[in-house]
């Protein structure tokens, strides 16, 4: 990570056009990984052609949250990283004997996935990219979880301080 004074440049995941299929962007997901299929049967979704974006908040709140790393695993599926991710991802790096004891509902799903699992948790979610861009025929498109700092897509190349960062989540 690039740092300029308490300033950090942001993980951005680039893609170029789509020459051979179709794009589609989706918002939080939370863990409705059987709702998103049938909206991509529905769309004739080509898993060899065509590639979805999503904007984060892949877990919690639905039942398919032990599902995120197989959906992560898909080479047409790119995820940024949203304030859900963070907070899974905090407690996947702790020992699940630190965490409350009264998980937060939307968390309970841990409680059922094995030590491998959830490292394999703590090491993907930490990796998404704060933002994505995909090169589009009408210029480039942005994906951030949360609030863009600016009005121009360009700052995102530039060092955010860590409250502009955790703006994007
Ligand atoms: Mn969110």
């Amino acid at each position: 990570m690039i740092t300029a004074g308490n300033k950090v440049a942001p993980q951005i995941l680039r893609f170029d056009r789509n020459l051979h299929g179709r794009d589609f962007a989706v918002g939080d997901i939370h863990a409705c990984f059987s709702a998103l299929q049938t909206a991509l049967n529905s769309i004739g979704f080509s898993p060899a052609t065509d590639r979805l974006f999503c904007a984060g908040d892949l877990v919690d709140r639905g039942s398919g949250s032990h599902l995120v790393i197989d959906w992560l695993d898909k080479p047409w599926f790119f995820s940024t990283r949203g304030n859900h991710e963070e907070l899974v991802c905090e407690y996947a790096l702790m020992k699940p004997h630190a965490w409350p004891k009264q998980l937060h509902p939307d968390h309970a799903w841990l409680l059922d996935m094995p030590d491998r699992e959830l490292s394999c948790i703590a090491q993907r979610l930490p990796a998404l990219p704060l933002a994505i861009e995909v090169e589009t025929s009408g210029g480039p498109v942005g994906l951030v979880h949360g609030d863009f700092p600016g009005d121009d897509w360009r700052v995102i190349d530039m060092p955010l301080t860590e409250d502009e960062i955790e703006g994007c989540l």
